[in-house]
């Protein structure tokens, strides 16, 4: 049962995964990463590299450099397709009820100092999908807030095993990294956090029942 579910469509889930699944996924991971190697994303027109690395899993992946954010099937430095999503996080977002398949999971890397300002996904064709967040390494300090870029706002910490479902009006609203707290696991050698977001990027068809 989630710890916490809101009217607005969000559901924390603190320590879903056990340290064991918390193993495996990581391999997992770190096998996609060897066939699709980080890189490092810029801001589109300013060309302002980001602090977090990145690649996908899955039929599409989201990628951001200086032309703009899109999603698209292949690795924008090797030009390869990006590898499927591991088993592991498909039966996860089929646990948390999320509809048909994910067809996006996107690998973000948090090194020390790293990350992420406050912003909206809007990239995606459908919002009708939660987006569903793994978190795997050390702790971060994770900020939402609403669905405008003004007004309140609260800060919330993942930890490694934590996984988030932003359903409903949380979908749309506003979040960011303000930092990520080094030292605070020890599963991934030599420190670090890696965020995977399961996402919908397309609308799917519900197959007819009778
Ligand atoms: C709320 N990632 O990849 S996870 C992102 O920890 C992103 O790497 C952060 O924001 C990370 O876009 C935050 C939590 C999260 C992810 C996606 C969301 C919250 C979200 C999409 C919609 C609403
Ligand atoms: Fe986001």
């Amino acid at each position: 049962m989630a710890d916490t579910i809101e009217a607005t469509g969000l559901a924390i889930h603190p320590g879903m995964l056990s340290p064991a699944e918390q193993r495996s996924l990581l391999a997992q991971i770190q096998m996609v990463m060897k066939r699709s190697p980080l890189y490092r994303p810029t801001m589109p027109r300013t060309g302002k590299p980001f602090s977090v690395m990145m690649t996908n899993c899955g039929t599409l992946g989201w990628v951001a450099d200086k032309a703009g954010y899109r999603y698209q099937p292949r690795h924008p430095e090797t030009g390869k397709p990006w590898p499927p999503i591991p088993d592991q996080l498909t039966a996860l977002w089929t646990r948390l009820g999320a509809p048909a398949t994910p067809e996006a999971c996107l690998v973000n890397i948090y090194d020390e100092g790293a990350r992420l300002g406050m912003h909206q996904d809007s990239d995606e064709a459908t919002f009708d999908a939660p987006v569903v967040s793994v978190s795997l390494g050390d702790t971060a300090v994770f900020r939402m807030g609403g669905t405008t870029r003004r007004g309140p706002t609260r800060s919330v910490r993942l930890s490694s095993g934590d996984v988030v479902v932003f359903g409903g009006p949380s979908r749309l609203m506003y979040h960011g990294i303000d930092r990520v707290l080094s030292g605070s696991s020890r599963l991934i050698e030599g420190g670090g956090r890696i965020n995977l977001t399961l996402r919908r990027v397309t609308p799917w068809t519900d197959a007819a029942a009778s």
